[in-house]
């Protein structure tokens, strides 16, 4: 274990987490004793275009993984078209390793919902969605209970705190499909079809819900619109780097001593995270580890002092993503985790376009006989081929993030394939694994 220093320590930003450690602080009374709807009334006195204008001067940028400006996006729906508009949170979380929304849903629900109010005020919805991955039911009772909760107090409902806007926000469920985490087959499932991608443009600020204007924003993004409110735009970015402001949660899994959500200031280094989460495990040393989950191209320890905000991770070839931070070490096996990820991404392919369908089908084949001791040194360049083939030839963003752990493994780690592929590490897999991709 190490003990972080104070310049690192003064790197955790508790602002969205802050209430987390809280008893009770999912209970609408307690949330309220801990400034809980305050942003919203003084909201409800603003005019709904200064609220836009404000979230774009905050430089608030979308929290699921793209980093959208969300205040842009807001402004991009359009005004007294006589069409319903509709506000859909995006709480599929399902990138694996990614584990910041399901906790703020269970710990602090109603600031998401307080969020969701303020958002809908901005951009004059009244109704709102949010779509819940369907193996988070513990967090969706608590969502169900702050939205009863929020009714009684008259944060919901008709004529909210006296000001003329009425909204009405629904918590629905989802079946457990990754795909549902994009936000067009999440509109579909929502709708009640089959949760597949649609082609955008269109995108859904213009064509959304039922075919009307709609903005979809990941949780961390709404549930920060009340700090917002009330700090302000210059607060805000006290935070944060010029082109990404504000605190981010990241989730630290593997091999550290403490895993767990942190909270800090974008442009904190893996180094720095590390030395928070307590260093690494005993009789482990860093060798990969991805920036933002498994669809992130992996970094190694060349990467530890490398800004996690959206221009560093870009500008070291990988992607923010969500900021789940894996951390694998000399006892983990790159080949044997791209393995597992493929096999989640052919898993959950949802077959709607030829490259990602029959990819990763056929990637998931090469890596077990690499991984069986059959692999050929052709089997390499198959493995680059197939996802040059993918790589923006797929219809959605899963199939171009499939191919992210294959291309960086090969690139930083290629030995490990050659040592399976010339015998000398042992084989992972049996014969009998090598068929039933
Ligand atoms: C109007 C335009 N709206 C873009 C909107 C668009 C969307 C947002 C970002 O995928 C990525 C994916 C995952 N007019 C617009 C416009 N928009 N141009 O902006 O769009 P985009 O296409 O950049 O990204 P996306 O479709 O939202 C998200 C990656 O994040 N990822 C995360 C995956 C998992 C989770 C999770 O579990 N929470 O998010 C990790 O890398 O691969 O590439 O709203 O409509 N001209
Ligand atoms: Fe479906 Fe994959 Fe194509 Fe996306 S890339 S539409 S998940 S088949």
């Amino acid at each position: 274990m190490t003990t972080p220093r104070p310049e690192t320590l003064a790197k955790l930003t508790p602002v969205l987490t802050k209430r987390w450690l809280s008893p009770d602080a999912w209970r609408v009374g307690t949330y309220e004793k801990l400034d809980g709807y305050a942003a919203l009334r003084k909201a409800l006195k603003a005019h709904p275009d200064d609220l836009i204008q404000l979230i774009k001067d905050s430089g608030l940028r979308g929290r699921g993984g793209a980093g959208f400006p969300t205040g842009l996006k807001w402004g991009f729906i359009p005004q007294g078209d006589g069409k319903p508009h509709y506000l859909v949170v995006n709480a599929d979380e399902g990138e694996p390793g990614t584990c910041k929304d399901l906790p703020l849903m269970a710990h602090d629900p109603h600031s998401l919902v307080e969020g969701v109010i303020i958002a809908s005020y901005a951009i004059r919805a009244n109704r709102a969605y949010i779509y819940i991955r369907g193996e988070a039911v513990h967090a969706a009772r608590r969502l169900r209970n702050a939205v009863q909760e929020a009714h009684a107090k008259g944060y919901l409902g008709r004529n909210i705190l006296g000001s003329g806007f009425d909204l009405e926000l629904v918590v629905h469920s989802g079946a457990g499909a990754y795909i549902c985490g994009e936000e067009t087959a999440l509109l579909d499932s929502l709708e009640g079809f089959r949760g597949q991608p649609r082609l955008r443009p269109p995108f859904p600020a213009t064509h959304g819900l039922y075919a009307s204007p709609t903005v979809v924003n990941n949780v961390g993004t709404i549930a920060s619109v009340p700090y917002i409110v009330l700090g302000g735009a210059d607060w805000w970015k006290t935070m944060g780097t010029e082109k990404s402001s504000g605190p981010m949660i990241y989730s630290l899994s593997g091999r550290i001593a403490n895993p767990g959500q942190y909270e800090c200031s974008m442009g904190i280094t893996l180094r720095e995270l590390i030395e928070l989460a307590g260093g690494m495990r005993p009789g482990h040393n860093l060798k990969f580890w991805t920036p933002g989950g498994s669809s992130t191209p992996l970094l190694t320890a060349e990467h530890l002092d490398v800004p996690l905000d959206f221009e560093g991770v870009a500008a070291a070839g990988s992607i923010l993503g969500t900021t789940a931070t894996q951390i694998f070490s000399d006892q983990d096996c790159p080949v044997y985790a791209t393995y597992r990820w493929l096999e989640f991404y052919h898993h959950e392919s949802c077959g709607k376009c030829t490259p990602c369908r029959e990819g990763n089908y056929w990637m998931v084949r090469v890596y077990r006989r690499i991984l069986a001791g059959q692999g050929t040194h052709e089997d390499l360049d198959t493995l680059l081929d197939t996802c040059d083939n993918i790589l923006g030839r797929s219809f959605c963003g899963l199939g171009d993030g499939a191919t992210s752990s294959v291309t960086s493994s090969l690139t930083y780690f290629k030995q490990d394939y050659l040592d399976y592929i010339e015998g000398r590490t042992a084989p992972k897999l049996s014969d009998k694994q090598l068929v039933g991709a």
